[in-house]
């Protein structure tokens, strides 16, 4: 019997459940941050829900934690699988969890399949996908595939000046019994199962996306420096007002890159106001742009006129744009989204290819090996929010599709 067969939705459920409880907020939703003590508590319950199994734990001096099911041939390069177990500050219950448990589920359901893989399998949490403590986010796999420098990303800070360099380390003491692995070992292939977060899988009666791609995106910060002043005493003529400059500038982004078709997003998701007195006179501020497309050219072209727009809208304020990250849009490879399409096909799940508009780890894993995506529905498409939500039978549906693949890439 194939291993999806042994795919337990219950267990699945009860899973994503205790997880939830990891960072729970009080409107349902998760704060789980990259490297902080519930990022940490989560990666406990890992360790420990693998030892039950007999998976042999690892990470890697970036902090990306395994657990490796070992196959027949030891010296072959594993096949991976997995997501992240950090969650935006007002997060949900399902993205990046579910891609960790749904392979964890699936390694569970090939052992109890009884055939023992060729090559290891190993199930990856990757540290810090989703970059709201630590920016840019995606930054274990980045630094796992060489897209990212490690000593660089060890030194970014948080907005309390605490380094990734420190947190993990208090990380790794919780860990302290799981032994270091080499950075970046080669691998055979990656898989990653993930909520779409977006509507049309629902809208669309459909259980499964074969994710066909994943869109670019770049990311900068901007600093706008000005001077503070008495509210009451100072003149406009004297003031220079960060706060007024730094508005007109978001301002006129969102208007050169508003576009009828609604294709490119365009999102200033941080301000940081200094020094944030209602009676001084703004003398900084720091914000962030995110933005995507999925035509490279257009997301090189727009991106390239952020810098001369800010500059425009200075006044009498500086401003300095420094680029964070950029990766441009990318194809996963068509046999391995067969792969995919034909697991769903045989288990008689109604599916479609997908763009992914959203970013992933499997975005920095495709530099490095052949790489797939699948996603399950998200309720009303709400994600990166409390609310998130996805049935216990799409999510064991997408867990059972990954268990097959795995098993066909593994055994
Ligand atoms: O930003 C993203 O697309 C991802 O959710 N981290
Ligand atoms: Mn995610
Ligand atoms: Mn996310």
């Amino acid at each position: 019997m194939s291993a999806s067969t042994y795919v337990d939705e219950k267990r699945l459920a009860q899973r994503l459940a205790a997880m939830a409880r990891i960072g729970a907020t009080e409107n349902g939703g998760v704060n789980r941050q990259a490297l902080s003590a519930e990022d940490a508590a989560a990666q406990r319950q890992l360790v420990q829900w693998g030892e039950t199994l007999g998976l042999k734990p690892s990470i890697d001096a970036i902090g990306n934690l395994f657990l490796r099911l070992e196959g027949a041939d030891t010296g072959a390069p594993p096949v991976l699988s997995g997501s992240h177990l950090d969650s935006q500050p007002t997060g949900g219950k399902f993205d990046g969890v579910f891609g960790v448990l749904a392979a964890f589920e699936a390694v569970e359901a090939i052992l109890a399949s009884g055939v023992k893989p060729r090559v290891s399998i190993d199930i990856v949490a990757w540290m810090n996908e989703e970059g709201s403590r630590f920016a840019p986010g995606m930054m274990g796999s980045a630094v796992f595939a060489g897209n990212r420098a490690l000593d660089a990303t060890l030194a970014v800070v948080d907005k309390h000046n605490v380094s990734v360099k420190q947190a993990l380390a208090e990380v790794r003491e919780s860990l302290r019994d799981v032994p270091e692995r080499a950075l970046g070992e080669r691998v055979s292939a990656y898989v990653e199962a993930h909520i779409e977060q977006g509507p049309h899988l629902e809208n669309e009666g459909l259980t499964i996306g074969v994710v066909s791609g994943i869109q670019g995106k770049r990311t900068f910060t901007v600093r706008v420096d000005g001077e503070a002043a008495h509210a009451g005493t100072s003149t406009r003529a004297e003031r220079r007002d960060a706060l007024l400059a730094a508005i007109a500038m978001v301002q006129a982004l969102a208007d050169a890159m508003r576009d009828d078709e609604d294709i490119v997003k365009f999102t200033v998701g941080r301000f940081d106001v200094k020094p944030s007195a209602p009676s001084v006179v703004p003398s900084s501020v720091d914000f962030s742009i995110d933005l995507r497309h999925p035509d490279s050219d257009v997301l090189l072209a727009l991106g390239d006129r952020i810098a001369p727009i800010c500059e425009a809208h200075a006044g009498v304020c500086t401003v300095r744009v420094t680029e964070l990250s950029s990766a441009m849009s990318l194809d996963f490879p068509e046999p391995m989204r067969a792969l995919v399409r034909n697991a769903a096909l045989r288990l008689d799940l109604r599916h479609r290819d997908i763009l992914s508009t959203a970013g992933h780890d499997a975005r920095y894993l495709h530099y490095v090996c052949p790489s797939a995506m699948i996603f399950v529905p998200s309720h009303l498409g709400r994600t990166h929010c409390e609310t998130e939500y996805t049935s216990s039978s799409d999510l064991a549906a997408g867990a059972r599709v990954l268990a097959d693949v795995l098993s066909e890439l593994a055994v």
